[in-house]
Protein backbone atom coordinates (compact mmCIF):
# COMPACT_ATOMS: atom_id res chain seq x y z
CA UNK A 1 0.00 0.00 0.00
CA UNK A 2 1.34 3.67 -0.64
CA UNK A 3 0.82 4.49 2.76
CA UNK A 4 3.06 1.91 4.01
CA UNK A 5 5.95 2.73 0.99
CA UNK A 6 8.34 4.49 3.22
CA UNK A 7 11.49 4.86 3.84
CA UNK A 8 11.52 2.01 6.72
CA UNK A 9 10.24 -0.64 3.79
CA UNK A 10 12.32 -3.35 4.12
CA UNK A 11 13.89 -5.04 1.28
CA UNK A 12 11.87 -7.82 -0.03
CA UNK A 13 13.55 -11.90 0.01
CA UNK A 14 14.26 -13.30 -3.18
CA UNK A 15 11.37 -15.72 -3.38
CA UNK A 16 13.07 -17.51 -6.23
CA UNK A 17 16.07 -18.54 -3.86
CA UNK A 18 13.48 -19.28 -1.10
CA UNK A 19 11.98 -21.60 -3.66
CA UNK A 20 15.56 -23.35 -4.30
CA UNK A 21 16.20 -23.91 -0.46
CA UNK A 22 12.84 -25.34 0.06
CA UNK A 23 12.40 -27.47 -2.90
CA UNK A 24 16.34 -28.87 -2.36
CA UNK A 25 15.92 -29.04 1.43
CA UNK A 26 12.21 -31.50 0.91
CA UNK A 27 13.99 -33.65 -1.66
CA UNK A 28 16.55 -34.49 0.91
CA UNK A 29 14.61 -34.78 4.20
CA UNK A 30 11.93 -36.76 1.37
CA UNK A 31 15.17 -39.29 0.52
CA UNK A 32 16.11 -39.97 3.87
CA UNK A 33 12.38 -39.98 5.77
CA UNK A 34 11.35 -42.95 2.46
CA UNK A 35 14.40 -44.59 3.36
CA UNK A 36 13.75 -44.88 7.43
CA UNK A 37 10.03 -45.69 7.00
CA UNK A 38 10.38 -48.43 3.63
CA UNK A 39 13.20 -49.69 5.65
CA UNK A 40 13.15 -49.15 9.05
CA UNK A 41 9.39 -49.09 10.18
CA UNK A 42 8.07 -50.76 7.38
CA UNK A 43 8.99 -54.40 8.35
CA UNK A 44 7.28 -53.39 12.09
CA UNK A 45 4.09 -52.32 10.75
CA UNK A 46 0.68 -53.98 11.63
CA UNK A 47 -0.85 -56.44 10.82
CA UNK A 48 2.92 -58.55 10.52
CA UNK A 49 3.82 -61.30 8.48
CA UNK A 50 2.45 -64.24 10.05
CA UNK A 51 0.41 -65.22 7.16
CA UNK A 52 0.46 -64.21 3.32
CA UNK A 53 -2.48 -61.94 3.74
CA UNK A 54 -0.79 -60.64 6.33
CA UNK A 55 2.43 -59.83 4.62
CA UNK A 56 0.72 -58.28 1.91
CA UNK A 57 -1.01 -55.98 4.10
CA UNK A 58 2.45 -55.02 5.61
CA UNK A 59 3.77 -54.24 2.11
CA UNK A 60 0.57 -52.46 0.89
CA UNK A 61 0.63 -50.16 4.11
CA UNK A 62 4.39 -49.69 3.83
CA UNK A 63 4.08 -48.50 0.43
CA UNK A 64 1.24 -46.19 1.02
CA UNK A 65 3.28 -44.93 4.34
CA UNK A 66 6.70 -44.43 2.07
CA UNK A 67 4.30 -42.45 -0.78
CA UNK A 68 2.55 -40.73 2.29
CA UNK A 69 5.96 -39.53 3.33
CA UNK A 70 7.30 -36.65 1.02
CA UNK A 71 3.97 -35.06 1.60
CA UNK A 72 3.52 -35.59 5.26
CA UNK A 73 7.35 -33.44 4.70
CA UNK A 74 6.35 -30.86 2.47
CA UNK A 75 3.52 -29.71 4.29
CA UNK A 76 5.95 -29.72 7.44
CA UNK A 77 8.51 -27.82 6.02
CA UNK A 78 6.94 -25.51 4.94
CA UNK A 79 5.04 -24.68 8.00
CA UNK A 80 8.48 -24.44 9.45
CA UNK A 81 10.47 -22.22 6.72
CA UNK A 82 7.17 -19.70 6.79
CA UNK A 83 7.51 -19.57 10.64
CA UNK A 84 11.47 -19.17 10.90
CA UNK A 85 12.20 -16.81 7.65
CA UNK A 86 8.54 -15.59 6.50
CA UNK A 87 7.60 -14.38 9.83
CA UNK A 88 7.14 -10.28 10.69
CA UNK A 89 9.98 -8.71 12.33
CA UNK A 90 9.47 -6.18 14.94
CA UNK A 91 8.00 -2.81 13.94
CA UNK A 92 8.32 -3.83 10.26
CA UNK A 93 4.52 -3.53 8.86
CA UNK A 94 5.36 -3.53 5.32
CA UNK A 95 3.10 -6.08 3.10
CA UNK A 96 4.85 -9.24 1.75
CA UNK A 97 4.85 -9.29 -1.73
CA UNK A 98 2.03 -10.19 -3.84
CA UNK A 99 1.14 -13.41 -4.61
CA UNK A 100 -0.12 -14.49 -8.53
CA UNK A 101 -1.52 -17.34 -9.74
CA UNK A 102 1.52 -19.96 -12.06
CA UNK A 103 0.18 -22.01 -14.39
CA UNK A 104 3.06 -24.34 -14.42
CA UNK A 105 2.74 -24.91 -10.26
CA UNK A 106 -1.12 -25.48 -10.80
CA UNK A 107 -0.14 -28.01 -13.68
CA UNK A 108 2.41 -29.97 -11.85
CA UNK A 109 -0.03 -29.82 -8.50
CA UNK A 110 -2.98 -31.32 -10.56
CA UNK A 111 -0.56 -33.65 -12.37
CA UNK A 112 1.49 -34.92 -9.62
CA UNK A 113 -1.94 -35.77 -7.26
CA UNK A 114 -4.02 -37.61 -10.03
CA UNK A 115 -0.91 -39.87 -10.96
CA UNK A 116 -0.53 -40.69 -6.94
CA UNK A 117 -4.49 -41.63 -6.45
CA UNK A 118 -4.79 -43.39 -9.78
CA UNK A 119 -1.43 -45.03 -9.53
CA UNK A 120 -2.63 -46.30 -5.96
CA UNK A 121 -5.71 -47.45 -7.49
CA UNK A 122 -4.52 -49.85 -9.72
CA UNK A 123 -1.75 -51.08 -7.15
CA UNK A 124 -4.79 -51.52 -4.73
CA UNK A 125 -6.49 -53.29 -7.20
CA UNK A 126 -3.77 -55.57 -8.71
CA UNK A 127 -2.86 -56.09 -4.83
CA UNK A 128 -6.80 -57.29 -4.12
CA UNK A 129 -6.64 -59.65 -6.45
CA UNK A 130 -3.42 -61.81 -6.86
CA UNK A 131 -3.65 -62.75 -2.84
CA UNK A 132 -6.96 -64.08 -3.69
CA UNK A 133 -9.00 -61.33 -1.49
CA UNK A 134 -6.68 -60.18 0.26
CA UNK A 135 -7.73 -61.55 3.48
CA UNK A 136 -11.26 -60.40 2.77
CA UNK A 137 -14.32 -62.41 2.94
CA UNK A 138 -15.56 -62.77 -0.65
CA UNK A 139 -18.66 -64.64 -0.45
CA UNK A 140 -19.84 -67.62 -0.63
CA UNK A 141 -18.79 -68.13 -4.78
CA UNK A 142 -14.85 -66.90 -4.41
CA UNK A 143 -13.77 -64.95 -7.79
CA UNK A 144 -10.20 -65.18 -6.88
CA UNK A 145 -8.76 -68.54 -5.53
CA UNK A 146 -5.43 -69.42 -4.32
CA UNK A 147 -3.25 -70.43 -7.32
CA UNK A 148 -2.80 -74.30 -7.34
CA UNK A 149 -5.36 -74.92 -4.80
CA UNK A 150 -8.59 -76.96 -5.38
CA UNK A 151 -11.83 -78.14 -3.66
CA UNK A 152 -11.91 -81.23 -5.05
CA UNK A 153 -12.37 -82.89 -1.35
CA UNK A 154 -14.32 -81.34 1.44
CA UNK A 155 -14.18 -84.84 3.35
CA UNK A 156 -10.84 -85.55 3.32
CA UNK A 157 -7.55 -83.51 3.48
CA UNK A 158 -3.23 -84.35 3.23
CA UNK A 159 -0.95 -82.00 3.85
CA UNK A 160 0.85 -80.97 0.35
CA UNK A 161 -1.93 -81.84 -2.06
CA UNK A 162 -3.45 -79.49 -4.25
CA UNK A 163 -6.77 -80.12 -2.30
CA UNK A 164 -7.19 -76.92 0.11
CA UNK A 165 -7.96 -77.16 3.73
CA UNK A 166 -11.30 -76.19 5.02
CA UNK A 167 -11.80 -74.35 8.80
CA UNK A 168 -15.43 -73.71 9.05
CA UNK A 169 -15.72 -70.62 11.40
CA UNK A 170 -19.27 -70.38 13.56
CA UNK A 171 -20.23 -67.47 14.96
CA UNK A 172 -23.21 -67.10 17.33
CA UNK A 173 -23.59 -64.84 20.54
CA UNK A 174 -21.03 -64.38 22.04
CA UNK A 175 -18.83 -67.19 20.83
CA UNK A 176 -16.54 -68.26 17.93
CA UNK A 177 -16.49 -72.32 17.78
CA UNK A 178 -14.53 -74.44 14.45
CA UNK A 179 -15.71 -76.86 12.39
CA UNK A 180 -13.16 -78.91 10.34
CA UNK A 181 -15.12 -81.38 7.85
CA UNK A 182 -12.36 -83.01 6.32
CA UNK A 183 -11.56 -84.61 10.01
CA UNK A 184 -15.05 -86.37 10.26
CA UNK A 185 -16.56 -82.88 11.20
CA UNK A 186 -16.29 -82.05 14.71
CA UNK A 187 -16.80 -78.64 16.04
CA UNK A 188 -14.14 -77.43 19.06
CA UNK A 189 -13.48 -73.88 20.71
CA UNK A 190 -10.15 -74.32 19.67
CA UNK A 191 -8.88 -72.49 15.88
CA UNK A 192 -5.79 -74.78 15.25
CA UNK A 193 -4.22 -74.11 11.34
CA UNK A 194 -0.87 -75.82 10.34
CA UNK A 195 2.14 -73.70 9.10
CA UNK A 196 2.54 -73.48 5.18
CA UNK A 197 -0.74 -74.68 3.94
CA UNK A 198 -3.40 -72.95 2.55
CA UNK A 199 -6.51 -72.86 4.56
CA UNK A 200 -10.21 -71.66 2.92
CA UNK A 201 -11.94 -70.15 5.87
CA UNK A 202 -15.54 -70.87 5.51
CA UNK A 203 -17.17 -67.82 7.79
CA UNK A 204 -20.98 -67.78 8.56
CA UNK A 205 -22.93 -66.93 12.17
CA UNK A 206 -26.25 -68.93 13.84
CA UNK A 207 -28.08 -65.93 14.74
CA UNK A 208 -26.62 -61.91 14.01
CA UNK A 209 -24.16 -60.68 11.79
CA UNK A 210 -20.38 -60.82 13.64
CA UNK A 211 -16.78 -60.28 11.69
CA UNK A 212 -14.53 -63.10 12.01
CA UNK A 213 -11.49 -61.17 12.40
CA UNK A 214 -7.94 -62.91 13.09
CA UNK A 215 -5.85 -59.99 13.27
CA UNK A 216 -2.06 -61.22 12.76
CA UNK A 217 -3.15 -63.27 9.86
CA UNK A 218 -4.82 -60.95 8.24
CA UNK A 219 -8.04 -62.31 7.79
CA UNK A 220 -11.60 -60.85 8.15
CA UNK A 221 -14.33 -61.59 6.97
CA UNK A 222 -18.59 -60.93 7.88
CA UNK A 223 -19.88 -64.00 9.42
CA UNK A 224 -23.68 -63.95 8.43
CA UNK A 225 -26.05 -66.19 9.78
CA UNK A 226 -27.60 -68.41 6.50
CA UNK A 227 -24.71 -67.73 4.40
CA UNK A 228 -21.17 -69.18 3.81
CA UNK A 229 -18.37 -65.94 3.37
CA UNK A 230 -15.01 -67.46 1.97
CA UNK A 231 -11.47 -66.43 2.91
CA UNK A 232 -7.97 -67.56 2.28
CA UNK A 233 -4.80 -67.70 3.90
CA UNK A 234 -1.66 -69.42 4.37
CA UNK A 235 0.40 -69.46 7.72
CA UNK A 236 4.07 -68.58 7.34
CA UNK A 237 4.92 -68.90 11.18
CA UNK A 238 3.87 -71.15 13.89
CA UNK A 239 2.81 -69.06 17.10
CA UNK A 240 -0.37 -67.56 18.51
CA UNK A 241 -2.72 -65.20 17.13
CA UNK A 242 -6.24 -63.17 18.29
CA UNK A 243 -9.89 -63.67 16.74
CA UNK A 244 -12.11 -61.00 17.30
CA UNK A 245 -15.45 -60.32 16.47
CA UNK A 246 -15.70 -56.77 14.35
CA UNK A 247 -18.99 -56.72 14.39
CA UNK A 248 -21.02 -55.31 16.98
CA UNK A 249 -23.46 -57.93 17.91
CA UNK A 250 -25.05 -57.63 20.88
CA UNK A 251 -23.83 -56.98 24.95
CA UNK A 252 -21.26 -59.43 25.09
CA UNK A 253 -19.79 -58.17 22.02
CA UNK A 254 -16.46 -57.32 23.71
CA UNK A 255 -15.77 -60.60 24.92
CA UNK A 256 -16.20 -62.49 21.93
CA UNK A 257 -12.32 -62.95 21.16
CA UNK A 258 -10.34 -66.20 21.42
CA UNK A 259 -6.45 -67.20 20.18
CA UNK A 260 -5.68 -69.48 17.23
CA UNK A 261 -2.38 -71.28 16.75
CA UNK A 262 -0.45 -72.05 14.02
CA UNK A 263 1.22 -75.39 14.49
CA UNK A 264 3.48 -77.63 12.25
CA UNK A 265 1.84 -79.73 10.44
CA UNK A 266 2.31 -82.87 11.94
CA UNK A 267 1.23 -81.35 15.39
CA UNK A 268 -2.17 -80.16 13.80
CA UNK A 269 -2.96 -83.93 12.26
CA UNK A 270 -1.68 -85.33 15.84
CA UNK A 271 -4.50 -82.78 16.70
CA UNK A 272 -7.25 -83.38 14.71
CA UNK A 273 -7.25 -87.15 14.98
CA UNK A 274 -7.05 -86.40 19.25
CA UNK A 275 -9.73 -83.92 19.11
CA UNK A 276 -11.40 -86.21 16.36
CA UNK A 277 -12.07 -89.10 18.47
CA UNK A 278 -12.37 -87.30 21.74
CA UNK A 279 -15.49 -85.24 20.33
CA UNK A 280 -17.18 -88.34 18.76
CA UNK A 281 -19.92 -88.93 20.28
CA UNK A 282 -20.91 -84.85 20.37
CA UNK A 283 -19.72 -84.73 16.96
CA UNK A 284 -22.78 -87.32 16.46
CA UNK A 285 -25.56 -85.06 17.74
CA UNK A 286 -24.55 -81.92 15.59
CA UNK A 287 -26.31 -81.63 12.06
CA UNK A 288 -24.72 -82.52 8.83
CA UNK A 289 -22.02 -79.84 8.01
CA UNK A 290 -22.85 -77.77 5.59
CA UNK A 291 -21.89 -74.42 4.54
CA UNK A 292 -24.58 -72.43 6.83
CA UNK A 293 -27.26 -73.63 8.83
CA UNK A 294 -30.90 -72.74 9.45
CA UNK A 295 -31.11 -70.92 12.87
CA UNK A 296 -35.04 -71.69 13.26
CA UNK A 297 -33.75 -75.57 12.85
CA UNK A 298 -30.56 -75.11 15.62
CA UNK A 299 -32.97 -73.93 18.03
CA UNK A 300 -35.05 -77.06 17.84
CA UNK A 301 -31.64 -78.80 18.28
CA UNK A 302 -30.79 -76.74 21.37
CA UNK A 303 -34.33 -77.72 22.94
CA UNK A 304 -33.48 -80.78 22.07
CA UNK A 305 -30.32 -80.70 23.69
CA UNK A 306 -31.83 -79.71 26.89
CA UNK A 307 -33.44 -82.28 27.47
CA UNK A 308 -30.53 -84.52 27.02
CA UNK A 309 -29.08 -82.98 29.61
CA UNK A 310 -25.88 -81.53 27.30
CA UNK A 311 -26.90 -77.80 27.96
CA UNK A 312 -28.77 -76.01 30.74
CA UNK A 313 -32.28 -74.95 30.41
CA UNK A 314 -30.86 -71.62 30.44
CA UNK A 315 -29.02 -72.42 27.49
CA UNK A 316 -24.86 -71.55 27.34
CA UNK A 317 -22.28 -74.43 27.45
CA UNK A 318 -22.67 -77.28 30.44
CA UNK A 319 -20.85 -76.69 32.69
CA UNK A 320 -20.25 -80.09 35.29
CA UNK A 321 -18.96 -77.84 37.69
CA UNK A 322 -22.17 -75.42 38.69
CA UNK A 323 -24.54 -76.55 40.43
CA UNK A 324 -26.96 -74.80 38.72
CA UNK A 325 -27.00 -76.68 35.78
CA UNK A 326 -28.79 -79.84 35.26
CU1 LIG B 1 -19.93 -61.05 17.38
Amino acid sequence: MAANASSSARTPRDGSQDASWLIISWIVLSVIGCLLVALVLGPHLPPGDQSSTAASQQTDITVLATIATPVVLGVLLYIAWALIFWRQKPGDETDAAPIHGSARISAIWITATSVIVLALAVYGTVELITPAGAGAGEGPQPIWKPAGTTTSSVTSWTPGSSNILQVQVIGQQWAWTYRYPQFGGFETTQLMIPVGEPVQFNVTSLDVIHSFWAYTLGVKADANPGLNNVAYTTAYHTGYFQVRCDELCGIWHGSMYDTGQVTSVSNFLAWTQKTQTQLADVTKLLPPYAASYDPTTLNNLGAVNVKLGLVGSGGGYYNPADPEQP
